[in-house]
Order: C-alpha cells, then sequence, then structure tokens
C-alpha cells in the first residue's frame, strides 16, 4: 500500500487499540539524550507500558543529537510513532505515546542544558552508542584532545558533547536549586552507570579554575548513576516498517521503529529522584548489574560482532543471512562457548542453554533483516568492551582465543583491507571513527604482521591485550587467511587451531 495519501498518525488518529496505554500524557520528568530507534524501542516502551499502573511524572522529552529528521516527524505527529515488533510470520503495531517533546541539540543546544536543569527533570537518561561518550579507547578515560570535548571545557558557547552536555546541565541546576537527580545510562558499555560517572567526573575536575569544586561535592551527594543491562535488537527503519502501519493501522506514520519482540534491562535500584515502577512493564531490579551486564555484552555484542564481520567479508547483507551460513555459525557457537562462556558467571535464574538458544533464534530472525553494517559499524568503540578482557582470560590460562582474534582480525579486513583486497559492498558500508586511521597504518605498513603490531600498540584493544604478541600473530595469520582464502577457510583455520591447543590445566 503507498502511505503517502493516508491519513497521518497524531494524538487524535491514533487507534485507542494500539496505544500502550489510555492515560494523557503525564509531565515531563526525563529527559533522554538519544532519540535513536534503540531509545525508543526499549526504554520508551517500558516506560509507556507502565503509565496505566501508576502514576508519576514520567514524560520524556526526547533529544536528538544532530539530525533534525526524526525529531521534526516526531513534532508533526504529536510525537506518536509505532513500534513494529517483528518475528517470522508475525508482526504487532504498538504506540508507546510517551514523549512530551522533542529537540534538536545541534540547534537549540542551551535548550539541553536547561531541560536538564529544569526542576521537574528527575531522570537524564541517555542511548548515545559507546561512541558518543567520547573516551579515549586507548585509555578509557575522557578525551581531553577532542575538539568538541575541549571547546565544552573551555564553554566557549553551549556545550555539543555528551558529556559536556550533561556536566553543563548539572551545573545549572546546582546554581538553580540544586534538586537531585538521576543519570541513567542505557548503553551497551560494561559497567555503563560507573563509566558515565567517571566521565563526568573527569570533565567536573578539567574545568578551568575553581569552577568545578562545588560540583563535584554535589554529585556525590545529589546524583546517581545506576548500572543498566539493555537488551533488544532494534534494526535501522525501512520502508517495510511505513508499509506495515499503514496496512495495520491505516496510518502514515514516517518514524516507526522495528524491533524484534524480544526485550531485557535490568537495572540497578539507585535512584536520586524516583523512577516509574520500570517492573511492571518487566524491567528487573537488581542490586548488581554487572553479570547480566558481561553475559549480555560478551555472548550476545562479542559474537555478533564476529557474525557481522565474517558475514559482511563473506557477501552477507544481513544478521540472519550470515548466520544461516554453516561455518558463520559454527564459528559463531565457539567464540560463544569457549571463549566468552568462560570469561563470566552466568547470573542466578538464568538457564544458560535457553539463553544461548534463544540467542541463535534471534540472530536467525529473516524477518527483521538486521544488517550486518550497522552491527559492524564502530567497532572501534565496541570491540573495546567485548574482546579484551576474555581474550585476557583465556591468554593467562595459557591458551590462545582463536576465535576473539578471528573477530578482530574480520574487522581489520573490512576497515582497512590489505592492498589488493576487496572486503565488499557491506563492509564499506560500516562507518567507524577510527577507519581513516586504521587506513593510513595499513599504508605505512610494510607487512600485516608490521599493521595488526601497529594497531594492538594503538591501543585499539586497550593496552593490556597488546603485551601479548602471540594474539597480534594470530588476529596476522587469520587476516593472511581471510584474504587469500576467505571465510570458510578462516573459520576453518580457527577450529582447527582451537582442537589442537592443549586442554587447560586442571
Ligand atoms: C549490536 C547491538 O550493533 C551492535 O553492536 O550488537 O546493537 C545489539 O543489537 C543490541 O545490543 C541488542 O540489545
Amino acid at each position: 500500500m503507498t502511505t503517502t495519501c493516508l491519513p497521518r498518525l497524531n494524538a487524535h488518529t491514533v487507534p485507542a487499540g494500539s496505544l500502550l496505554h489510555r492515560r494523557a500524557l503525564p509531565e515531563t520528568g526525563i529527559v533522554h539524550l538519544g532519540l535513536g530507534n534503540f531509545h525508543r524501542a526499549h526504554q520508551a516502551v517500558y516506560t509507556a507500558g507502565v503509565l496505566d499502573r501508576s502514576d508519576g511524572p514520567w514524560g520524556i522529552l526526547g533529544v536528538a543529537s544532530r539530525s533534525a529528521a526524526v525529531a521534526d516527524a516526531l513534532r508533526a505527529q504529536d510525537f506518536r510513532y509505532s513500534v513494529v515488533e517483528i518475528a517470522p510470520g508475525s508482526s504487532r503495531v504498538v504506540v508507546p505515546a510517551v514523549h512530551t517533546g522533542v529537540l534538536v541539540a545541534a540547534r537549540q543546544p542551551d535548550a539541553v542544558v536547561d531541560a536538564i536543569a529544569a526542576p521537574g527533570t528527575r531522570i537524564v537518561s541517555l542511548t548515545v552508542t559507546e561512541h558518543g561518550y567520547t573516551f579515549s579507547p586507548r585509555t578509557g578515560r575522557l578525551d581531553l584532545d577532542h575538539p568538541g570535548v575541549a571547546a565544552d571545557l573551555r564553554g566557549d558557547g553551549p556545550p555539543s558533547t555528551v558529556i559536556g552536555q550533561i556536566v553543563r546541565g548539572l551545573q545549572r541546576r546546582l546554581r538553580r536549586h540544586s534538586a537531585p537527580v538521576t543519570v541513567l545510562s542505557c548503553d551497551n558499555l560494561a559497567g555503563n552507570g560507573a563509566q558515565t560517572a567517571r566521565l563526568v567526573r573527569e570533565f567536573t575536575a578539567a574545568l578551568p579554575g575553581a569552577e568545578g569544586a562545588d560540583l563535584a561535592a554535589w554529585l556525590d551527594d545529589c546524583v546517581a548513576f545506576p548500572n543498566t543491562m539493555v537488551d533488544r535488537i532494534v534494526p535501522a527503519t525501512t520502508d517495510a516498517e511505513r508499509t506495515a502501519v499503514a496496512d495495520r493501522l491505516g496510518l502514515r506514520d514516517e518514524v516507526p521503529v522495528p524491533a524484534e519482540p524480544f526485550s531485557m534491562w535490568v537495572l540497578e535500584d539507585r535512584f536520586a529522584a524516583g523512577r516509574p515502577a520500570w517492573e511492571h512493564g518487566g524491567a528487573l531490579f537488581t542490586e548488581d548489574v554487572e553479570p547480566y551486564e558481561l553475559l549480555k555484552l560478551r555472548l550476545l555484542n562479542g559474537t555478533h560482532s564476529l557474525i557481522a564481520y565474517l558475514g559482511a567479508l563473506d557477501g552477507r547483507a544481513t544478521i540472519p543471512d550470515a548466520i544461516s551460513r554453516p561455518h558463520i555459525a559454527d564459528a559463531a557457537g565457539r567464540v560463544l562457548h569457549d571463549e566468552y562462556l568462560p570469561s563470566l558467571t552466568v547470573p542466578d535464574g538464568i538457564d544458560q542453554d535457553a539463553y544461548v538458544a534463544q540467542l541463535f533464534e534471534r540472530w536467525a530472525n529473516s524477518a527483521l533483516g538486521h544488517r550486518t553494517r550497522q552491527v559492524g559499524s564502530d567497532g572501534s568503540v565496541k570491540l573495546r568492551q567485548r574482546v579484551p578482557d576474555p581474550a585476557l582470560v583465556r591468554l593467562r590460562a595459557g591458551r590462545v582465543p582463536h576465535h576473539l582474534a578471528l573477530t578482530v582480525a574480520a574487522y581489520l579486513c573490512c576497515m582497512a583491507p590489505p592492498a589488493g583486497f576487496d572486503p565488499g559492498p557491506h563492509a564499506a558500508a560500516m562507518t567507524d571513527p577510527a577507519r581513516d586511521g586504521l587506513r593510513e597504518t595499513a599504508r605505512r605498513s610494510t607487512s600485516v604482521r608490521d599493521f595488526v603490531t601497529a594497531v594492538m600498540d594503538s591501543g585499539l584493544l586497550g593496552n593490556r591485550l597488546a603485551e601479548h604478541a602471540e594474539f597480534t600473530a594470530r588476529v596476522a595469520e587469520l587476516i593472511d587467511v581471510l584474504t587469500r582464502h576467505g571465510t570458510a577457510a578462516a573459520t576453518a583455520a580457527a577450529g582447527e587451531a582451537a582442537d589442537a591447543e592443549p586442554s587447560p590445566a586442571v
């Protein structure tokens, strides 16, 4: 069906049956940085899902960073949009209706600072991707050389980086009324709350003169940074979702969001100024999020990266298409079972076999069509969270993590292919802030081994992994196999080498 002649989705046209709650929009209590698809299919859905069951000022002011497209479309739709839950053979369209306004930070930077400072704001949440935290991949600390961070520290104008926006907003908040607030990271970073708190504190400490002193003390007393684990596969929007909404609701929605049916959210219950009763929407509150985070970051995200890079090199546009290749599924199973699982403790209450089986089903969701290029993008900031610690666990046990080395090798082949090797269109479509630097390093290197050594020494995967020459050598060898013989030969080489490893000492 063509959607252009249909009435637009908005507050008046939205069918009651598709709404996740029947109440009027609540007051704004949450300012959310990062209005992308993930937030709109995850936190927004949990929040809308509990509005019928509990009161509270939990409307969300959504802040888009640069692009005005989603914000403008949402404004034209009274901030309504649909989430299309897609599984093979079925789909469901729901309308969260929980946003009370939108801003575009690049257009209204001061309004963002004001919103964070507003007395009604109780939670400042964020999904800005790993890349949005402006830390140096080498040190993990706030990147003081980042031009945006440096400008935000000088305070030449309204802040443009996320950490700058948060600190300037908190500073204004302290000056105006000093009401407590929670900063809630919903990104795929290990210890995302603790990392956000540290980056905020590093920014505060780097403020010129005595500017940061009061703020630092207030942060300790009045601002909470709970850790969270977020999980839902949410691809980019395509016309298929616009058509699904047209078919189901008879309406035109310019900004629907596709999502898998699965969704999980685990949070520490440390909020400084209240929170929605998200437990009624299925969120799990716990004192220790870390085991859930590691489970998800390593088994799901880490394995996802391997599937994406191998898939792209194998000519596969989507994750389901990639995992349908037996050699990629086999490598995914091996990295997950042999190299990620031994590096973590499965949280109580999670059935490991069922969780793993479900992961393979989720990746195989062909109706969702999650793209290899989406998962493969920003590898320089993602892999740092996924690969080094599990690799070090295995190296310290005297064994080489061949499939983690394969993950890094496949990533480097996609980003900075050796001369004469064409990684194909899906790799070419991946974006990454480190791509140009990696290509320059490759150009200056005299051999693949030289290149991988330079990459490891640059701290792309932290400093500790670079000390393990056997890992560097393995990455270089696997790049060689990948580029000369292809993905099937490389997965076979990694598998055979893993089989030949001595059993760990008991
Ligand atoms: C993916 C994640 O893009 C990626 O790196 O691994 O976005 C993944 O789909 C989500 O974390 C699922 O919760």
